[in-house]
């Protein structure tokens, strides 16, 4: 079936957010309970009736990990320090530094900014388990200084070690030898209120099922958590100077992840239109997750036909983009008109892939039209600021009448007095 093509006023997005039946929500919250009374006793009960799994050590071993190694090919793993590197410095140049200000009266203001002391990463079992998504959560978490980064995986019965090697790999790599086997709902309990075997952590990141999702949310306050990821979607803004077929790859690259993942394109040019739609039939054919990628693309796909580039800017903003891809003739001289995207691809040699995997720039992105006002995760994810305040006596001589005034005006007059008590005894 065919990309289906239409004007702007015909595309809907659809805002795919998946809250759950109620009967999951009840499931999520008897586990999240159950884990932070009973701790170990509940993860070992679940593992066994969700995976089917008897666990004894829930820390996979060191062992484990390194044998790991004989199972991943060596140009992939070349392949992966490489792009680490190239993370890592991209993460680096959003370091920020504690500040202060000090002022004529001799007093200080700042911001203090440290590292949270501890960071779970939950990363899903099955063909979503990504190696480059553990690089991309754990190295802006260590940039910021983070020290205690613990990774928790559901393990499987489908041969040794139980759990993806390319896994255990991508987080050996990263200095990452804190690994779990343990998942869903239950695993993100044990990581917000801790277990016997599972220290607590500060905040919980990664991807996971309406499970793993909702026991996010049920935790959240209790930890801290990144956002609630939807599915990734892609736009591709072309003009009749795109190659049709590279933009067809683009969109199917998007669509093979997931049969709900939105692959659109937005042109004002009905040729390049149909002519995309003829390369994405025609590419769909040899791709091996054709199956997955036909079905996003026939439910969630779309190419849009506008009449000018104007009204395909003021479109693309509307969507919000995950990934937007700008395959025109000028495509920094659109830049500036851009007001929603999580990530910004330019020209016809940044194709979506040498970001998720290679360029540097992270990854985890706003999903689902969230680019309205949220940002990729970087490295302030990680870090917390304390707020500093020194007044010095000059500076509480000047300040305390207005602090008296508006204290009072708030109808609270134990405010006023800790400063009235100040100025009266030192004769300010
Ligand atoms: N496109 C995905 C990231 C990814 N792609 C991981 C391949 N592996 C969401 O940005
Ligand atoms: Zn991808």
């Amino acid at each position: 079936m065919a990309v289906r093509i239409m004007k702007p006023a015909a595309y809907k997005q659809e805002q795919q957010l998946d809250y759950g039946t109620e009967a999951q929500h009840d499931a999520v919250k008897q586990i999240v309970a159950a884990v932070a009374e009973q701790g170990d006793e509940a993860l070992r009960q679940y593992t066994k009736q969700f995976d089917r799994m008897e666990i004894r050590d829930f820390r996979v071993e060191e062992t484990v990990i390194q044998a790991a190694y004989s199972d991943v090919d060596k140009v992939f793993l070349e392949a992966l320090r490489r792009a680490a590197d190239r993370i890592r410095s991209f993460h680096e140049k959003q370091k920020r530094l504690s500040w202060h200000d000090s002022q004529p009266d001799g007093s200080m203001l700042g911001q203090l900014i440290r590292p949270l002391k501890r960071v779970g990463l939950y990363v899903p079992g099955g063909t979503a388990a990504y190696p480059s998504s553990v690089l991309m959560n754990v190295i802006p978490a260590q940039v910021a200084g983070v020290k205690e980064i613990a990774l928790a995986t559901p393990p499987s019965t489908a041969g040794e070690p139980g759990i993806n090697p390319y896994i255990l790999v991508a987080a050996a790599e990263l200095g990452i030898q804190e690994i779990y086997r343990v998942g869903g709902a239950q695993a993100i309990a044990a990581m917000a209120y801790g277990t016997e075997s599972i220290p607590a952590v500060d905040k919980i990141c990664g991807p996971g099922n309406i499970y793993v999702a909702l026991a996010k949310r049920y935790v959240y306050g209790k930890v801290d958590i990144d956002s609630i990821a939807g599915p990734s979607d892609i736009t591709v803004l072309a003009d009749e100077h795109a190659d049709p077929s590279y933009v067809a790859a683009d969109l199917l690259s998007q669509a093979e992840h997931d049969a709900l993942a939105q692959a659109v394109l937005v042109t004002a040019s009905p040729k390049l239109a149909e002519q995309v739609q003829q390369e994405i039939e025609r590419q769909l054919e040899s791709l091996p997750r054709k199956e997955i990628a036909a079905r996003s693309l026939a439910d969630n796909g779309a190419i849009i036909v506008a009449d000018s580039l104007d009204e395909c800017v003021d479109t693309v903003n509307r969507i919000a983009p995950e990934h937007l891809e700008l395959l025109v003739e000028e495509p920094f001289a659109l830049l500036g008109r851009i007001e929603n995207a999580g990530a910004i691809f330019l020209g016809p040699y940044s194709s979506e892939p040498v970001g998720d995997y290679y360029a540097g720039p992270n990854h985890i992105l706003p999903t689902g039209g969230t680019a309205r006002y949220a940002s990729p995760l970087n490295v302030d994810d990680f870090l917390k600021k304390t707020s500093l305040i020194y007044y010095s006596k000059a500076a509480l001589a000047e300040a305390g009448p207005d602090i008296m005034t508006l204290a009072r005006g708030e109808g609270l007059e134990g405010h006023a007095r800790a400063i009235a008590i100040r100025l009266e005894k030192e004769g300010m």
